[in-house]
């Protein structure tokens, strides 16, 4: 697994999409023979926005540098019915678990969550009709033509949500927090009690020359997908690690079925969302010390 670190990072970028070049309003005319006819071409049409997620872009560091993201404006018409030249689109590659939203209304636009993602984000303006366009069976020679369409700007904001390599998911107590401590640098609290994680906890895991990032998260409950106990939220972050290290209490020694424990997470993984239940999963039984776990393990490898 790749050497990076991720947490969540945010930018804030402006973006606009290209005006449409204005219709041309002209007149053919030769030598002694002026205004012959119309023959204003029509503008071309603004650049679009377009945001796309890619696999090879690991940050946003990038937009801390460049924030502004302007799509080419369309060309004005030309004489002779010669259409203008459209604006060139502006393609945007975020990391792939960007979010985007609307600054200014904090609703999320789209999530870039699959790389080759692509969105279009704000549409070019409109090139403006030529003057041969408004001509009718009445109107031999129209003196006007239509004005290309304006934009306006728009500010986004960039978020990526990827926060880990591995979280680590489980029921409550049952030594999520203490196995990150085994693994990496990282020292979260470790208590008996339900819910002594509140946030999620990194440690980054060194194996020889190769690291990867694990997250150790809050305990998770039935009814979780629907927001009970801590879950809700966590289980949005576990959406954008790239595996899930599933932590069984094995010893039982709460009085739960550990298989049952085991199909719980999983139901309110599925029930949170299909991303997230696609996720590879490695089982890890822990509390082995205890007594009865051995009994249980039997009847979990067999079912
Ligand atoms: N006997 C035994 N106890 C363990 C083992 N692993 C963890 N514990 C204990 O279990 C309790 C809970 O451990 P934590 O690591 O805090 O559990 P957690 O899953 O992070 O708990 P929450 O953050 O509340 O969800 C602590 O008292 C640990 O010392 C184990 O392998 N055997
Ligand atoms: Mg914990």
């Amino acid at each position: 697994m790749p050497d990076k670190n991720i947490f969540t990072d945010k930018v804030k970028i402006t973006i606009k999409s290209g005006d449409g070049g204005d219709g041309m309003n002209s007149f053919k005319s030769y030598k002694g023979k002026p205004a012959c006819g119309p023959d204003g071409g029509d503008g071309g049409n603004g650049g679009g926005v377009y945001i796309t997620a890619s696999g090879s872009v690991g940050d946003l560091l990038s937009f801390r540098y460049t924030s502004k993201y302007f799509a080419g404006n369309g060309e004005r018409g030309g004489t002779n019915k010669c259409f203008g030249k459209s604006g060139a689109d502006m393609i945007i590659k975020v990391p792939v678990g960007t979010v985007v939203k609307d600054a200014e209304t904090d609703t999320v636009i789209c999530d870039m969550f699959e790389d080759g993602d692509k969105k279009l984000i704000a549409e070019g303006g409109r090139g403006g009709k030529g003057n041969v366009r408004f001509t009718t069976a009445r109107r031999h020679a129209p003196n006007f033509a239509q004005k290309g369409e304006k934009t306006e700007p728009h500010t986004l904001i960039l978020e990526l949500k990827v926060i880990a390599d591995v979280g680590i998911i489980g029921f409550p107590n049952v030594g999520k927090s203490t196995l990150l401590s085994k693994i990496s640098a990282a020292r979260p609290k470790i208590a008996n009690y339900h819910f002594t994680t509140l946030s999620p906890n990194l440690g980054v895991v060194k194996y020889y020359e190769n690291s990867f990032v694990a997250a150790d998260i809050p305990g998770l409950i039935e009814g979780a997908a629907d927001g009970a106990g801590l879950g809700h939220d966590f289980l949005r972050h576990i959406e954008r690690t790239r595996m899930l290290l599933h932590v069984v209490d094995i010893s039982g020694a709460e009085g739960r079925d550990p298989v049952e424990d085991f199909k719980k997470i999983n139901a309110e993984l599925s029930a949170y969302s299909k991303p997230l239940s696609k996720l590879p999963q490695i089982i890890a039984l822990n509390k082995c010390d205890v007594y009865g776990a051995e009994e249980n393990l039997k009847a979990f490898k067999k079912k």
